[in-house]
């Protein structure tokens, strides 16, 4: 088997002017695209090949390649996903229930989530999770590590804070780039990855 680099379901213009064209296409054509090669490269012909990428970073990520590569296929695959061009605004039904309950807010879930993206120190990942009890929970994570790995959460929304995803429109201004992702946070599908990742528990 042979890992493919997703196609997004929307141009790399769709989300100004919150995210720009230039960074999106080199984010996706040239970061993931190379991951994705780098971690065929790291499976094919090895035990690993023919795994479930789920499985390869929750079983292999002592492998720095499968941990490296894999994890940036894996998170950019999520990251797309999680933005839309008509994003933006609140969850509704269950995750927003879930997230009142759990932070005591929407804008108290989102002082913490920024906090954990600004926070982390170098490149990296912020993410809200869905944990081994079920419950909401916000950790970010160095590099393409993320939660899959050492089994403590799965992903529903994440938010990739390494320049690359940044720094042509935004220079070193993180804070600015959060505040303006929120813009474009696809809460539909979070809502369908909360659902996802609770009916496993
Ligand atoms: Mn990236």
């Amino acid at each position: 088997m042979t890992f493919e680099l997703p196609a997004l379901e929307y141009e790399y213009d769709a989300l100004e002017p919150h995210i720009d064209a230039l960074t999106m296409e080199i984010h996706h054509s040239k970061h993931h695209a190379g991951y994705t090669a780098k971690l065929n490269a790291a499976v094919t012909g090895t035990e690993m090949d023919g795994m479930d990428i789920e499985d390869l970073l929750a079983n292999h990520s002592d492998n720095s390649a499968v941990r490296n590569n894999g994890g940036g296929f894996w998170n950019h695959g999520l990251f797309w996903t999680i933005m839309c061009p008509e994003g933006g605004g609140q969850p509704e039904g269950t995750l927003a229930s879930a997230i009142d309950q759990k932070f005591g807010s929407f804008s108290s879930f989102q002082e913490s989530f920024a906090n954990a993206a600004m926070t982390r120190f170098g490149s990296g990942w912020a993410w809200l999770c869905v944990d081994n009890d079920g419950e909401l929970c916000i950790c970010s994570t160095p590099n393409q590590d993320n939660p899959i790995m050492d089994g403590s959460g799965h992903p529903i929304l994440g938010i990739d804070v390494w320049e690359h995803a940044y720094y042509k429109k935004f220079g070193p201004g993180r804070g600015d780039y959060i505040a303006s992702w929120w813009n474009v946070v696809d809460w539909a599908q979070v809502s369908d990855n909360f659902s996802a990742a609770s009916g496993n528990h």
